[in-house]
């Protein structure tokens, strides 16, 4: 439930204010693009100024969501993504709660200290300051929580179509098409509500996993075939790529999404990982079933976080030593795995 002060708060910032600014996290995945463009849809009228501003590009298979023509990417406009931030008169900050993660629109962000604030975010202990902080680490998704602030602000929003579609495809994709994190009630009673907009989750399905370009389909195939590794005394499993391999296959960002899973489905596994050669560094996510919290593993050995069962890190050594590293980590850790 979300507290009737935070709705009040809401509505009085809708009826005063007239610039939105939406603001994605670094590499936006499903439930950020989905979350800012259900509010983008939402907050839509004539009479305001609403932006939806992401730090770089967002996957292919997002761009047909309604409203995503209208996203201002800051790396590829970043005048005009300033221009917006400087004159904004409230921020929303969805789906990420810790200010690096804007990447360079953090310093532009700052500069602008008489925006409000909103954080709406499922993520674990948030950093940013915020004036209203919507924050539930209980809920599947962003996404989901929108829906309850939408819901609440008024009932028949979320019949709206470009509305119901984005929040849809934020649940969808950050569960994994329901298969993680989805394990309250609430989550499949939001989606019921969302089909009663008419909204047809076979297309929506389609349009975002049947939406790979033939060079990633090969990329799965060559990294499952032969970079992946399992460990089965250690209910582990890891997929490896470097620079050169990723090349070799036209690597485009958004083509090794969900790799990490892919560890998962074999039997007895229990903690996988991705390591990716990229920029100058090794980018690693983790990924676990169970008890087994991979953000404290990120957090204490890979400079990272995230949730419980999905979190992401990084390693500056080469990749040889970045797989020693976790290799020997997995001893110690094989008995709670
Ligand atoms: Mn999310």
């Amino acid at each position: 439930m979300i507290p009737a002060t935070a709705i009040s708060t809401l509505k009085g910032l809708l009826d005063r204010h007239d610039r939105f600014v939406l603001l994605s996290h670094v590499n936006p995945d499903g439930d950020s693009i989905g979350s800012s463009l259900a509010l983008y849809n939402y907050l839509h009228d004539p009479g305001r100024e609403v932006t939806v501003i992401t730090p770089n590009d967002l996957p292919a298979f997002l761009k047909w969501l309604p409203g995503a023509e209208d996203i201002i990417v800051g790396k590829y406009k970043p005048e005009e993504a300033a221009s917006r931030i400087a004159a904004a008169e409230v921020f929303f900050f969805l789906d990420f709660n810790e200010p690096g993660r804007l990447k360079k629109l953090e310093s532009t962000v700052n500069g602008n200290r008489d925006a409000y604030r909103v954080l709406i975010d499922h993520h674990p202990s948030p950093v940013i300051e915020a004036g209203l902080v919507i924050s539930d680490t209980s809920v599947s998704s962003t996404a989901e929580l929108l829906y309850s602030v939408l819901k609440s602000l008024d009932a028949t929003s979320i019949l709206r179509s470009p509305v119901a579609v984005n929040l849809y495809a934020g649940i969808m994709t950050d569960t994994g098409c329901f298969r993680y994190n989805a394990s309250h009630s609430a989550t499949w009673e939001a989606v019921a509500d969302l089909m009663r907009a008419g909204i047809d989750i076979n297309d929506i399905y389609s349009r975002i996993y049947d939406n790979y370009s033939e060079h990633r389909m090969r990329l799965m195939g060559f990294a499952l075939d032969k970079k992946m590794v399992i460990l089965p005394e250690k209910h582990t499993g890891y997929i490896w790529l470097t620079r050169e391999e990723l090349e070799r296959y036209g690597y485009v960002p958004g083509d090794t999404e969900g790799f990490v899973n892919l560890p998962l489905s074999v039997e007895n596994i229990r903690f996988s990982a991705l390591f990716l050669e990229l920029g100058d560094k090794i980018k690693i996510s983790f990924r676990s079933k169970g008890t087994f919290a991979v953000n404290r593993f990120s957090s204490a050995y890979f400079n990272g976080g995230g949730h419980h069962n999905a979190a992401g890190g990084e390693c500056t050594m080469t990749m040889e030593e970045t797989l020693k590293k976790f290799e020997s980590l997995l001893e110690d850790y094989a008995h709670e795995i």
